[in-house]
C-alpha cells in the first residue's frame, strides 16, 4: 500500500516533515480555501503541490474535491457546478495528480456525539452515541418531527441521558455535533442547520440517489477520458441522520454506484471505518467484490455495541478483522499490479497529541501508532505471501 496521511493544508498543526517522519510516501489534501462549486485554478493546484513536493513527498490523493449542495439537490445553479466541477478535474489531472475522493453526504459530513472520548488507557477517541445523539436531535437542535425517527424507548433513555447533563456538557455535544466540515473551522448555528436540513424536505434517498447517478454519469467520463480516478467516501455514520438522506452506506448502495457510470474511473475509497459501522456489511466479501474498483484505502477500526453507539478503536482491535482486510487488499494488489493509497484514518490522542489542539481524529502520535501497526501487519503479510 502507498502510505499517506492526511494534511489540512499550511494550518495544519500537523506539519509536511511530521508526515514524512511517520513514513508516509505522500500526503492526502485538498485546497479548503476553495468555496464549494468554484474552480480549482491550475496555479493553486501546483502552489499546493509544490509546498508538499519540497518537503519531500507527493500529493498522492485529493481528499476531497467536494460536491456542492446544489448538485446534491439539484437546485439553482447546479448545472454550473457540473461544469466547474468536470474543469477542476481537467485541471488537477494537468498537475498529474490521480485520485479524487469525494463523497455525497447532505449538509454534513462525519459525525460524532464525543470527539474526546476518553479510553481505560487514558487516550481520546471519537465516539458516537446513539442516546446523545438523540438528545441533541429532540432538546437542542429541537428538530421539527424528530421524534418520529424514533422508538419510545429510545426517546426515554435519551431523555434520561439529557437530564443528566451538565450545561457544559451540552454546549460540547452542540459544539461537536455540529462540527461542520473536516479542514474548517466554521460550525453551523441552530438557525443555519434547522434551515439547511429543511432544503432536504421532498428529498428522499430514491432521489438523492438519482442524484448522485446523474451527477456520476456527467463527471466520469470527463475524469476517464484525463485519467483520473474517482473514489467515492461513504456515508459517516452509514445511515440516515436528523432526518436526511444518506446513499452511500451499503454494499448495494456501492454495486449500485458502480453501475451507474461504468468505467475504471468510478470508483470507491473503501474505508474500513465507516462502512465497519455497520454490522450487515461484511467488509472482506465487499473488498473481494469490489477489488477492482477501490482507488483509496481508509483503514480505521471501530467497536459498536447493541444500543447503537460505537467508538474508534485501535486499528488492529475492534470488530473488523485487519489482518484478513490487509491479506486481502495484498492480493488486490497483486492481480492488479498497483499499490493502492492507504491512509490510517484517525487515530487516538495521545502522549504529547493530549497536549495540542489539532483537527478532531486527526493528531500525529496516534495516526503515526495506527499507520506502524498497519505497516507492521503489511509487511508481514507480504513477506508471508511471498513464501507461499
Ligand atoms: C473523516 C473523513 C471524511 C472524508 C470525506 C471525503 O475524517 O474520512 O470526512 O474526508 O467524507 O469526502
Amino acid at each position: 500500500m502507498h502510505q499517506t496521511m492526511r494534511w489540512f493544508g499550511p494550518n495544519d498543526p500537523v506539519s509536511l516533515s511530521d508526515i514524512r517522519q511517520a513514513g508516509c510516501e505522500g500526503v492526502v489534501t485538498a485546497l479548503h480555501h476553495i468555496p464549494v462549486g468554484e474552480i480549482w485554478t491550475v496555479d493553486e493546484i501546483n502552489k499546493r503541490k509544490q509546498l508538499i513536493e519540497a518537503a519531500g513527498l507527493t500529493w498522492t490523493v485529493i481528499e476531497s474535491l467536494p460536491v456542492s449542495e446544489n448538485i446534491k439537490k439539484q437546485l439553482g445553479r447546479y448545472q454550473l457546478d457540473i461544469e466547474n466541477y468536470k474543469q477542476s478535474l481537467r485541471n488537477v489531472a494537468e498537475c498529474g495528480l490521480k485520485v479524487v475522493t469525494y463523497n455525497f453526504m447532505p449538509v454534513l459530513d462525519w459525525m460524532r456525539t464525543d470527539v474526546s472520548y476518553t479510553m481505560p488507557d487514558g487516550s481520546k477517541a471519537l465516539y458516537f452515541e446513539r442516546s446523545a445523539f438523540i438528545a441533541f436531535d429532540l432538546y437542542l437542535l429541537k428538530r421539527p418531527g424528530a421524534e418520529r425517527d424514533y422508538t419510545e424507548t429510545e426517546i426515554k433513555k435519551a431523555k434520561f441521558r439529557f437530564d443528566r447533563m451538565t450545561d457544559d456538557e451540552e454546549e460540547t455535544l452542540y459544539r461537536n455535533a455540529l462540527l461542520g466540515l473536516p479542514g474548517s473551522e466554521e460550525r453551523f448555528t441552530e438557525e443555519q442547520i434547522l434551515a439547511a436540513l429543511q432544503t432536504y424536505a421532498g428529498i428522499d434517498a430514491a432521489r438523492l440517489k438519482q442524484h448522485l447517478f446523474y451527477f456520476l454519469q456527467q463527471i466520469i467520463p470527463v475524469a476517464e477520458e484525463c485519467g483520473l480516478k474517482m473514489a467515492i467516501h461513504p456515508d459517516d455514520p452509514p445511515y440516515p441522520i436528523l432526518g436526511l438522506p444518506r446513499v452511500v452506506s451499503t454494499e448495494k448502495d456501492a454495486e449500485e454506484l458502480l453501475q451507474a457510470a461504468p468505467s475504471p474511473a468510478n470508483g470507491l475509497c473503501f474505508c474500513t471505518g465507516s462502512y465497519g459501522a455497520r454490522s450487515d456489511n461484511d467488509l472482506l466479501s465487499m473488498l473481494r467484490r469490489f477489488g477492482d474498483s477501490i482507488h483509496f484505502l481508509h483503514l480505521r477500526n471501530t467497536k459498536r455495541d447493541e444500543e447503537g453507539n460505537f467508538y474508534e478503536a485501535d486499528h488492529l482491535a475492534g470488530d473488523t478483522d485487519m489482518f484478513e482486510i490487509i491479506k486481502e487488499v495484498l492480493l488486490i494488489q497483486k492481480r492488479r499490479n498497483i499499490s493502492i493509497p492507504m491512509r490510517p484514518d484517525h487515530g487516538h490522542q495521545m502522549l504529547d497529541d493530549l497536549k495540542k489542539k489539532t483537527y478532531p481524529g486527526y493528531s500525529a502520535i496516534g495516526r503515526l501508532k495506527g499507520l506502524a501497526e498497519l505497516r507492521g501487519v503489511e509487511y508481514a503479510v507480504y513477506r508471508s505471501q511471498l513464501s507461499e
